[in-house]
């Protein structure tokens, strides 16, 4: 449906004030498309040409390891630099428990009168315990807002470590010294999602063991050979070894730039993300299409009881229909 003329324009107003890098605008447009708002294809059309040039650091890894310390010293850092920085920090927990969020913005609060740095906590509610579907939107409003650099913080519970590779240009996995749970992790074979290894906590008795095992699995799983995953050892809380994580980032940065490497990311995470849209939109289409059809409704409720098998029903049920796009976009009869 398309949005009345008269909220296009004031859509346009806000694609207007976000290009130049207002953060009410910006709240605005990433509220719009948290609800699925018709109004946020406005902005997300208008803005498209002016994003990218950032660059998106996912930063990764287990609960309380420390990324909100990591991001906030980065942060810091990049300013420090001259470039101005997105912040999306993705919660794992509910929205209503808010004690990880609170503790972000704590930690971050430094940033929170800094013009030049946007701070946006976003939960993964409704979204199978991974990313957040919008984010790679929300991510390119950020960049569309001349933010330089986005961080993207995401707590490693399985699928959200994988989908920070279709978020992020580089990734950037935190551990702590203790975190022998997480070599577990690094054996099931995650550990090719990280661009760059981070033990945090370094202050802590066990770092160095910790950073020779990591360097122990990436020795014998490194195939390419091309990129050489650094380890390195960090205390955020006092900002040790910061610098020595930026120019590493700067450094991964450059390796792909020089290939054709970041284009390629890029591309594929344009198609994905249409590809993503898509399935969740025509999944929403089916639901609300069983719930009013009675001949589904009943199917599905055979399938539950048991007396259909659910893989062939499904498949029967598409032979029947000649067109199955059409049918679900069509309305029920
Ligand atoms: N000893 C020590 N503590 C640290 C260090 N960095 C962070 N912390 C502390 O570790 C705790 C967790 O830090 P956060 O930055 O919130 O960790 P997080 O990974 O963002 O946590 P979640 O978002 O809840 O997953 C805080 O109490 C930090 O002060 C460090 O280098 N050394
Ligand atoms: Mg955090």
């Amino acid at each position: 449906m398309r949005p009345p003329p008269s909220l296009v324009i004031s859509m346009l107003q806000v694609s207007d004030q976000l290009l130049k890098g207002d953060k009410r605008a910006l709240s605005k447009a990433i509220s719009l498309l948290e609800r699925g708002d018709p109004q946020g294809s406005v902005v997300m059309r208008e803005v498209h040409s002016h994003a990218g040039c950032a660059y998106t650091v996912g930063i990764t890894g287990p609960t309380g390891a420390g990324k909100s310390t990591l991001i906030a010293r980065l942060a810091e850092d990049f300013r420090g630099k001259g470039s101005s920085v997105g912040i999306v920090a993705v919660d794992p927990s509910s929205p209503y428990s808010g004690g990880a969020l609170l503790g972000d913005r704590i930690r971050m609060e430094l940033h929170y009168l800094d013009p030049e740095v946007f701070i946006r906590s976003m939960a993964t509610r409704g979204s199978h315990g991974g990313l957040p579907r919008i984010i790679k939107g929300v991510v390119r409003l950020l960049d569309a807002a001349g933010k330089d650099i986005i961080l993207v913080e995401t707590v490693g519970v399985g699928q959200t470590e994988l989908d920070i590779m279709g978020v992020a240009d580089t990734v950037v996995v935190t551990l702590v010294p203790e975190a022998g749970d997480a070599i577990q992790t690094l054996k099931a074979g995650l550990m090719e999602i990280a661009d760059i290894y981070v033990v945090n906590k370094a202050d802590r008795p066990g770092a160095d063991q910790m950073v020779s095992h990591i360097n122990a699995f990436l020795t014998t799983g490194d195939s390419d050979g091309s990129w050489v995953t650094p380890v390195l050892a960090t205390q955020a809380i006092d900002g040790q070894g910061i610098t020595e994580l930026s120019k590493q980032i700067q450094r991964h940065r450059d390796f792909l730039s020089s290939t054709s490497r970041l284009e390629e990311r890029r591309r594929e995470r344009r198609a994905q993300e249409l590809l993503e849209v898509l399935e969740e939109e025509l999944g929403q289409k089916l639901r609300e299409r069983i719930d009013k059809e009675p001949r589904l409704n009943k199917l599905v409720e055979q399938v539950r009881r048991g007396e259909l098998e659910p893989y062939s029903s499904a498949l029967e049920l598409l032979k029947d229909v000649s067109s199955p796009l059409d049918w679900l976009l069509s309305s029920s009869r």
